[in-house]
């Protein structure tokens, strides 16, 4: 797969994973990016939160440049290694140990948002066997993305988060499609009576249908590129973005298992 790693920049920590890095000498003074792995690039002007999963465990690696260190799965590292974006060729350098519930409440920058600072929270789908186990969140364009935050708005109790890390942080209407209008992830959950990030099935066919609607009839109506085609539009953005050293193209092997399970 082809993906593109947008990076969201950690503006401040949440306090248990701020004792970790303040105990760390090599983080002192350095950029920490959580790392999240997409195909939708042209969707970041969306995004209003970040997922991870509690139980997935997360490291602090260095890069290729000594002031930016990447935070994600050992697994991503692994495969970052060879793609020119370590240290050097192969080279994986573990600076820091995380597991994904230390993490919720973490403030990040997330590049092209119209919010300046969104929050790092939990979703149970998150894979630690796909991109970089960091989601970047997009409610409303993508299904899966908008009903974990509905669960969370809902019972923010039981997912041990503040309520104003979501409450505040609605869907932005970034994409127009002609069946599912400027709210796709919206109308479609709504259409479908989807309520949950539980509801697998349901999503899984509004994910394809917005996946579809979204990619062949969608135009950008927010940014530098309003007006534009979601086809035209989505290899511009992606440049802009790593021209702007806020994103890295990343490529994974597809993973057999995984795609059979689907
Ligand atoms: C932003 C985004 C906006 C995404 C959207 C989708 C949509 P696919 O096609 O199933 O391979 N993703 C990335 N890593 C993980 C992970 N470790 N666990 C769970 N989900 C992950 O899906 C690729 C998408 O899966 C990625 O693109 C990412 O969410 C998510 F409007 O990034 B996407 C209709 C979908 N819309």
């Amino acid at each position: 797969q082809d993906y593109t790693c947008i990076k969201l920049k950690v503006l401040e920590f949440s306090p248990e994973a701020q004792v970790i890095v303040a105990a760390n000498k090599e983080l002192q003074g350095k950029q920490i990016f959580m790392v999240a792995a997409t195909l939708r690039p042209e969707t970041m002007y969306g995004q209003t939160n970040c997922f991870v999963g509690v139980d997935i465990k997360y490291g602090i690696y260095k890069t290729r440049n000594a002031d930016e260190l990447f935070l994600m799965t050992e697994r991503a590292a692994r495969n970052m290694a060879f793609q020119n974006l370590s240290p050097s060729n192969g080279e994986v350098v573990k600076v820091a140990d995380f597991v994904g519930s230390q993490l919720i409440g973490t403030q990040v920058q997330a590049p092209l948002s119209s919010y300046p600072s969104v929050y790092v929270l939990p979703m149970d789908g998150v894979l630690a066997t796909k991109g970089t186990g960091v989601v970047t969140s997009v409610p409303s364009d993508s299904p899966d993305d908008y009903a974990a935050v509905m669960d969370l708005k809902k019972k923010a109790d039981y997912y041990k988060i503040k309520p104003e890390w979501i409450a505040s942080y609605e869907p932005i209407p970034i994409i127009n499609t002609p069946v599912y209008g400027n709210l796709a992830a919206p109308t479609i959950c709504a259409q479908m009576k989807i309520n949950s990030q539980k509801d697998k099935t349901q999503l899984a066919l509004a994910k394809e249908a917005v996946y579809k609607d979204g990619f062949y009839n969608g135009v950008i109506i927010i940014g530098e590129h309003a007006g534009k085609s979601v086809q035209e539009a989505k290899p511009l953005i992606r440049q802009m973005l790593i021209d702007a050293n806020q994103a890295v193209p990343y490529n994974e092997p597809e993973n057999l298992v995984m795609s059979r399970s689907g």
